[in-house]
């Protein structure tokens, strides 16, 4: 399993991040377009969910083979693998909007989810605004080095599940900010973002950027340039 990608930094173009698409790749391109994106020297990360529940999720194998597209893995991708793999639930994943998938053929299968496979849990890029983080849910603890560290050390099988379970599936921040709770940054990023929960629009919680504004489910698809992120945090303060 690939646990971190890292970029250095663009200095040619725009770096943008975008919320769980979910198979809305129509809207991505529209979003695209109406900020001028430039393929021959601007960047797209994900913050993962690239597949189920929307109308395109079969498009998603052409948008990771894309040079200037970089997405972690979300626990959509991850339910996919687990499919193909035999682990996972086919009823579950078909209520988790896996019908797609599930209609394919055992080879078709396993092709894509060896595509997904590829996609690391965690995305760091150097910015001129900063060190930036993507992870699809959260870190565990407060430190992003601290946790890319226990996730690449020696661990048992189990304990690196727990890690993954907690980047690819916890809300435990988000839920605790609802129910009044005080929020923390997380140590060693500018800022990080993440999607998996959707918000009414992008949330800002300590340097925590929640970005999944529910295109699947009728509202926006957020696309954010990161050069703009340094303003989103001094209003959020
Ligand atoms: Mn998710």
């Amino acid at each position: 399993m690939n646990i971190i990608q890292r970029f250095e930094r663009n200095r040619v173009g725009r770096d943008f991040v975008v919320g769980d698409i979910h198979g809305c790749f129509d809207l991505l391109s529209r979003a695209m377009d109406t900020v001028g994106f430039d393929e021959s020297c601007d960047r797209l990360f994900s913050v993962g969910d690239l597949v189920d529940r929307g109308p395109s999720s079969h498009e998603a194998i052409d948008w990771i083979a894309q040079p200037w597209f970089h997405a972690v893995r979300g626990n959509h991708e991850q339910m996919a693998i687990g499919v193909a793999q035999g682990r996972h639930d086919h009823d579950n994943y078909l209520r988790n909007g896996g019908g797609w998938f599930l209609s394919l053929g055992d080879d078709r299968q396993k092709l894509v989810a060896a595509v997904f496979d590829t996609l690391p849990i965690a995305i760091e890029i150097d910015h001129a605004v900063g060190r930036i983080g993507l992870v699809h849910a959260d870190i565990w603890g407060e430190s992003w080095d601290g946790f890319l560290r226990d996730m690449q050390s020696d661990l048992s099988n189990s304990k690196r599940h727990k890690l993954v379970e907690v980047a690819l599936w916890s809300r435990s921040r988000i839920q605790a900010h609802q129910s009044g709770y005080p929020t923390s940054s997380v140590s060693d990023l500018h800022a990080m973002f993440v999607g998996h929960t959707p918000v009414e629009k992008p949330l800002c919680l300590g340097n925590v950027v929640y970005i999944d504004t529910g295109a699947v489910f009728g509202r926006s698809l957020t696309l954010i340039n990161i050069a703009d992120c340094v303003s989103a945090q001094a209003e959020a303060a």
